[in-house]
């Protein structure tokens, strides 16, 4: 099977130029928005090229279909609000050229998916979650995003591509090739990860409601200030963590918005994202008792209404050893000696779709290991080893059918 590097890397350059940011290689190309569709567009215009046929789910889920039963390949083309150029896109541009190569080569069959919103504008991974039964679609509709819209109205922007479920039947197991995202690689200077498991996540919002005032006259003691809250919340909620995590456990509040935020005016509410990941549930668990329990007693303390938003959660899952040994063996045949087994500590649509099918993940470097920014990027001979360790294992699991 022969991957064209050239062909593969314009087309990665080419799905960049869809929601291209400006700064850096970075891409704004966020779930159903024009760029977004944009994007789906062209990718469909190169599934039909590459011989597949195209479906696109009530989601947008956008897949390119062989004949018959066959392994699919990808990842998502969404961004996040400043995303990186390769964040998703890396997985369907690869899937697409290992498509077009066994092709070329008399088989095997391969399918391409770019999922919808992996990257969550409305919810966590949400394309694959309701694709793979992890969420009603009635569910995913309630969704809203930070500017108060629903998936539901959202997604009939891809309504006129629409052409129904896709049955995951037809698949016989699916891999996804992503950056890493972090720093392993790049410190190590090994060219490829071969993943075994992804961590499992908890993300929800919480709301304090105190009492909006003037920030000139009201006292320090009498005010009931939302800011103050989210501030105390988070030092007891670090200090009190420490007992229950370890290295690898990571929490974030990413969005905090503040009302009426103003300066002048000590803000009555504030809403905030609070997002945990770690590769344990029972951890995960412990983790949302301590966060439930300082929110309460943050909110008695301080004279706060306290209430949550839904809670939406994914289980950490260990990759299939069958797929995981083909692309151990490509690592190998492709950079030998380059290569780890790595956890991942990045949530990915692999995660939704083991519900369905056997699944398997392998990673290039991330520069510096940034993502989730405008300054990701990875090496060119790092994007090409990938999709070649991607095709090499493609051969092999064909030639075991
Ligand atoms: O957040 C994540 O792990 C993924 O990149 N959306
Ligand atoms: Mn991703
Ligand atoms: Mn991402």
């Amino acid at each position: 099977m022969r991957i064209e590097a050239d062909r593969f890397l314009k087309d990665l350059h080419a799905l960049r130029g869809f929601g291209a940011s400006g700064v850096g290689k970075g891409v704004v190309r966020p779930a159903y928005s024009d760029a977004d569709i944009a994007a789906r567009r062209w990718l469909a215009r190169q599934m039909e090229d590459a011989g597949l046929r195209v479906e696109v789910d009530a989601m947008g889920n956008l897949f390119g279909l062989a004949e018959g039963p066959s392994l699919l390949l990808g990842s998502h083309s969404d961004s996040q609000p400043e995303g990186g150029w390769l964040d998703g896109a890396l997985g369907v541009i690869a899937a697409l050229e290992v498509a077009r190569a066994a092709r070329d080569a008399g088989g095997p069959a391969v399918s391409v998916v770019s999922f919808q919103d992996e990257e969550g504008r409305f919810g966590v991974t949400t394309g694959s979650a309701v694709w793979s039964g992890q969420l009603t679609q009635k569910d995913a509709d309630r969704l809203v995003d930070h500017a108060g819209i629903a998936l539901g109205d959202a997604r009939r922007a891809v309504a006129d591509m629409v052409t129904g479920a896709v049955s995951a039947e037809q698949f016989t197991g699916f891999i996804e090739l992503h950056i890493e995202q972090g720093p392993t690689l790049d410190t190590s200077g090994e060219q490829i990860g071969v993943v075994t498991d992804i961590v499992g996540i908890r993300d929800m919002k919480i709301t304090f409601e105190g009492q909006q005032n003037h920030a000139g006259t009201t006292p320090m003691h009498l005010r009931r200030d939302a800011f103050q809250a989210v501030s105390a919340f988070n030092a007891v909620l670090n200090d009190r963590l420490r007992n229950v995590v370890t290295p690898q456990t990571v929490w974030t509040i990413g969005h905090l918005s503040l009302h009426p935020n103003a300066s002048s005016i000590v803000p009555g509410r504030a809403v905030f994202s609070m997002q945990w990941r770690d590769a344990d549930s029972d951890r995960l668990g412990r983790m949302e008792t301590v966060i439930r329990t300082a929110a309460s007693e943050i909110a008695e303390d301080r004279g706060m209404d306290l209430s949550y938003g839904p809670m939406l959660g994914l289980e950490p899952v260990s990759m299939d050893q069958r797929l995981r040994s083909a692309l151990e063996a490509g690592a190998e045949a492709v950079a030998p000696g380059k290569w780890r087994t790595l956890p991942s500590g990045a949530l990915h649509d692999a995660t939704n779709v083991s519900r369905l099918m056997p699944v398997a993940m392998l990673f290039v470097p991330s520069i510096g290991g940034l993502s989730h920014t405008f300054e990701e990027d990875t090496g060119e001979a790092d994007l090409v080893a990938g999709v070649q360790v991607l095709a090499h294992a493609v051969a092999r699991l064909g030639s075991e059918a």
